[in-house]
């Protein structure tokens, strides 16, 4: 057994989106592809000589190859020590736990999160810093630069490790311990929740329904809700993560968890689940859904902000809140009346990385399912379903209840995202191209119903390391603080994806039972005026409607 140096050849494109490196399964199944990104890490991080790493994933198909390349790698590497969970399975959230905890200098994740699995599917790395959190763009480019002219990485020639069996191993130099994927995290949770008055909620005779939709979350919501909690057996639904995820995609919203959906509005004979949860590929996502009732992910932020000092990690109360630019003003609104500060930041959870650490906020979330604090530095799926549950318990209200009244109190932020999927690139940059050239006429313009107040291109200068980051998406406000954004996804692994969010404030309840897309009807004819998406995508409708 010894080092080896294999020579090598740069790829194209190997620069990291929004979370990470993702593409399909064949394109990492090149020769090298994995190693190049991989060995990219070790010379951007020379720290990691000597220390230790964090290494998971969400389990699907390629994880255990690529775990097993990367702990030869990494001791080749002079790592001093890996903790990777059993069969390679972590969630994002627990690796941002367990990098914190064990004090690590960084990890890898293994994970394509909501886009789907298997031999066809998508495959995704993605390195996390010191503080548990995403790398910031200043180590992702670094790391992009450094693949484009790599011509060797370093491995060392051994078998394979059993990764199965917890414990302690050795590679070379290098330690390797398998640990239980959910003891940390689960400790964790225990630490921030009530997890007394949940179990009593349970004993009470109401009932949930997780749907871990094949994937990560599974081992931890069955642990933590059904054997640590009291949930009956089989609360958790399709709780065995799978390499292909059954054949699914598992992205936690009504379109792909519409089975979730049907249970809760009675579509699969009555309801008897009180509140309903799903979480995507690798866990850091949630959808909260209660009898008849759907939560948007935004309300769902704002709701924790306004409720955070009822729940037994947030008593002493919230520094502040942060949204990323596209997820609605609701929280906005809650930060105001509690006179705390709300930074709005672009999309991708990196971005809540230095607030997070400065202590200047508390909570924080997206509008694509994603909520999280600063109890990690990952929005956290199990932990946002474990926040409504404690919030159920100690109010005993519903969750329709709960948003209900939550809207009276501070109005009711209409939202929806339409998602035009698998477009044909050019045709998608020039689309951006189009609104860009819009944007200096476009305020004062009256569209519609509504007056432009601010059209631009949104920029985020970082408040704690100075940092800028240009064309995080296309936003047009309008003066009653509806807003129409535009964005091209950077997960996606097939042509370009056009994100069109839609926010309307209504604040008279009178306004708050009209269906979502009627409220937002005179915003989505705006934005087809504004993008012509039908005249230049070729699509007559959105592929996903969330
Ligand atoms: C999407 C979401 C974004 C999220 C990102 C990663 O990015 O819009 O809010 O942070 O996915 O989530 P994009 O660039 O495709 O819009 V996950 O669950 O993939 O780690
Ligand atoms: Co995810």
């Amino acid at each position: 057994m010894s080092v080896l140096t294999v020579a090598s050849q740069p790829y194209a494109g190997q620069r990291p989106g929004t979370s990470g490196l993702r593409k399909k399964v064949t394109v990492f199944q090149q020769a090298h592809y994995l190693e190049n990104f991989v060995q990219a890490i070790f010379d951007v991080v020379p720290e990691l000589n000597g220390a230790t790493l964090v290494l998971g994933g969400d389990g699907r198909f390629y994880n255990r190859v690529a775990v097993q390349t990367i702990l030869k790698m990494a001791a080749a590497n002079g790592v001093a020590k890996v903790l990777v969970g059993q069969a390679g399975l972590l969630s994002t959230p627990a690796v941002s736990c367990i990098i914190r905890k064990y004090a690590a200098v960084g990890g890898i994740v293994l994970s394509a999160s909501h886009n789907p699995g298997g031999p066809d599917g998508d495959f995704g790395i993605k390195y996390n810093v010191n503080n548990g959190g995403p790398a910031p763009e200043k180590i992702t480019e670094a790391i992009y630069t450094r693949t484009t002219t790599i011509n060797q990485y370093k491995t060392y020639t051994a078998a394979d490790l059993d990764i199965d069996v917890v414990g302690e191993y050795t590679l070379g130099n290098m330690q390797v311990v398998v640990l239980d994927s959910v003891a940390d995290y689960a400790e964790l949770m225990a630490d921030l929740f009530d997890f007394d008055a949940i179990r009593a909620w349970f004993a009470a005779g109401h009932q949930m329904r997780f749907d871990a939709m094949s994937a990560a979350s599974g081992p931890y919501a069955k642990r933590i809700l059904e054997d640590l909690l009291g949930a009956p057996q089989g609360t958790v639904v399709n709780g065995i993560p799978l390499p292909d995820f059954g054949g699914l995609h598992p992205d936690p919203n009504p379109v792909y968890a519409d089975d979730l959906v049907a249970h809760l509005f009675g579509e699969r004979g009555s309801v008897v689940s009180d509140f309903g949860a799903a979480s995507d590929g690798d866990a850091d996502r949630n959808m909260i859904l209660g009898r008849h009732f759907i939560v948007t992910p935004s309300d769902s932020l704002a709701v924790m902000a306004a409720n955070a000092e009822k729940i037994k990690g947030y008593t002493r109360g919230i520094a502040g809140v942060a949204r990323s630019m596209p997820t609605s003003c609701a929280v906005d609104a809650v930060a105001k009346k509690r006179g705390i500060a709300c930074f709005e930041t672009p999309t991708g959870w990196k971005f809540f990385g230095n607030l997070l650490d400065a202590g200047q906020v508390t909570l924080c979330g997206e509008e694509s399912y994603g909520t999280g604090s600063d109890h990690v530095r990952e929005k956290d799926g199990v932990w946002a379903v474990l926040f409504w549950l404690n919030l159920l318990a100690v109010t005993g209200q519903s969750v329709q209840t709960i948003v209900q009244q939550h809207w009276q109190e501070y109005g009711r932020h209409f939202y929806s995202r339409h998602d035009y999927e698998a477009l044909d690139t050019l045709a998608a940059n020039d689309l951006m191209a189009h609104l860009r050239r819009q944007l200096p006429t476009l305020a004062g313009q009256t569209l519609g119903e509504f007056t432009v107040q601010l059209a631009d291109d949104f920029a985020y200068d970082d408040p704690i390391d100075g940092s800028r980051s240009e064309q995080q998406g296309i936003r047009v406000v309008m003066t009653d603080g509806s807003r129409v954004v535009f964005r091209l996804s950077g997960t996606g692994t097939d042509g370009a994806t056009l994100r069109v969010y839609l926010e309307k404030f209504v604040s008279d309840p009178a306004g708050h039972t009209v269906p979502t897309q009627t409220a937002l009807a005179g915003l989505i004819a705006i934005a087809e005026q504004l993008a012509q998406i039908k005249a230049r995508t070729g699509r007559e409708a959105a592929t996903v409607v969330t």
